[in-house]
């Protein structure tokens, strides 16, 4: 596998992120998960918003977008309707994925559309110096804030469940052989997958920290995460047609959501299967059924149906 993980490094790009942050760990991880799975690069598409997080695709060797500030959902959903033989990986900040794009956020889950969308939240805003992003919790002063935080924090894994996420997940950047597997299912789910990282940002978030997640300050020698799967938790859904079962997996995916303070859960909280959206586009859709944009463009051999020639005669420069 080493050699597969040297595909999609990018060697050439000088890396800013701050030393000890956790972006690393999850950059490493989805390496490696790409690598395991042995996808080849160019038939990987990675999205990111604006942000930290969102300079993840300038670092890995795939096809990537960096998109606007909150829209990294829209280009990916794009993407994945125009040619559905695609991986689309999705990535983006807290502020970024829960804040301003929270409407896409929302409409990602309800649609269902088959993507991987890894969220990397740090409770601040990193790259505009630390205001409080929308999961830091009502309270809070980090050492960046002039007083404490006026709002209340959103939990985002509560949110996507009642969005119609049908794969959603927690893991922690400083776990990277955890979070690899974390990032491995989610690609690997036909569906929306919601994959939440606590990534602690050291130059922000002094509370968040490295330390604070292996709970050194609780005196017991107890980190607080912990994982899931340990405890005998399931949270996948067996029978698909079951309603009762669906409703009873959500409440008790509910309940775990809400742990958080000496003890932080991470793992798959909740897994089922439903129709993807391109495959109701395909049943509803006879043209697309036959061919997505970009076959019916690239393969039929017909003029294009977009013609630019007036745009770029615009954008000439003299
Ligand atoms: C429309 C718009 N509004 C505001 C900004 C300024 N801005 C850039 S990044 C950012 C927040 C990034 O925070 P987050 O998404 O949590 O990512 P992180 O930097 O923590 O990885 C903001 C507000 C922008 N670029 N565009
Ligand atoms: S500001 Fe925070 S999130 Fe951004 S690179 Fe630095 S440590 Fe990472």
């Amino acid at each position: 596998m080493a050699s597969n993980l040297k595909l999609f490094r990018e060697e050439e790009v000088h890396n800013d992120w701050c030393p000890g942050c956790g972006d690393f760990g999850i950059l490493s991880a989805i390496q490696m998960a790409l690598a395991d799975l042995a996808i080849p690069p160019h038939r990987v598409t990675m999205f990111s918003g604006i942000g930290c997080s969102g300079k993840t695709p300038h670092y890995i060797r795939t096809y990537g977008v960096h998109t606007l500030h909150g829209r990294v959902v829209p280009f990916a959903t794009g993407a994945k309707l125009s040619n559905p033989e695609l991986e689309i990986i999705a990535v983006g900040g807290d502020g970024d994925g829960y804040g301003i794009g929270a409407g896409h956020f929302l409409g990602a889950g309800r649609r269902n559309t088959d993507m991987a969308y890894i969220v990397y939240n740090n409770g601040v805003y990193g790259l505009t110096k630390g205001q409080a992003s929308p999961t830091l919790k009502g309270g809070l002063k980090t050492k960046s804030l002039p007083q404490e935080n006026i709002n209340e924090g959103i939990n985002p894994l509560a949110v996507a469940l009642s969005a119609g996420y049908t794969w959603i997940g927690r893991a922690y950047a400083f776990d990277a052989k955890h979070l690899k597997e974390m990032i491995k299912m989610a690609v690997q789910h036909k569906g929306a997958a919601l994959l939440d990282v606590l990534q602690p940002c050291p130059t922000y978030n002094n509370i968040h920290s490295k330390d604070w997640f292996a709970g050194e300050d609780l005196g017991t020698n107890n980190p607080r995460i912990y994982k899931l799967e340990a405890t005998g938790y399931n949270g996948v859904v067996d029978n698909h047609q079951d309603d009762s079962e669906i409703a009873a997996k959500k409440g008790a995916a509910f309940i775990k959501m809400q742990e958080w303070g000496d003890k932080i859960p991470i793992g798959v909280f909740y897994q089922e299967n439903r129709i993807t959206f391109e495959e109701k586009l395909r049943k509803r859709l006879p043209s697309y059924a036959a061919a997505p944009l970009s076959k019916a463009v690239l393969n039929q051999g017909t003029k294009p149906t977009a013609d630019v020639q007036p745009l770029l005669e615009q954008l000439r420069v003299l």
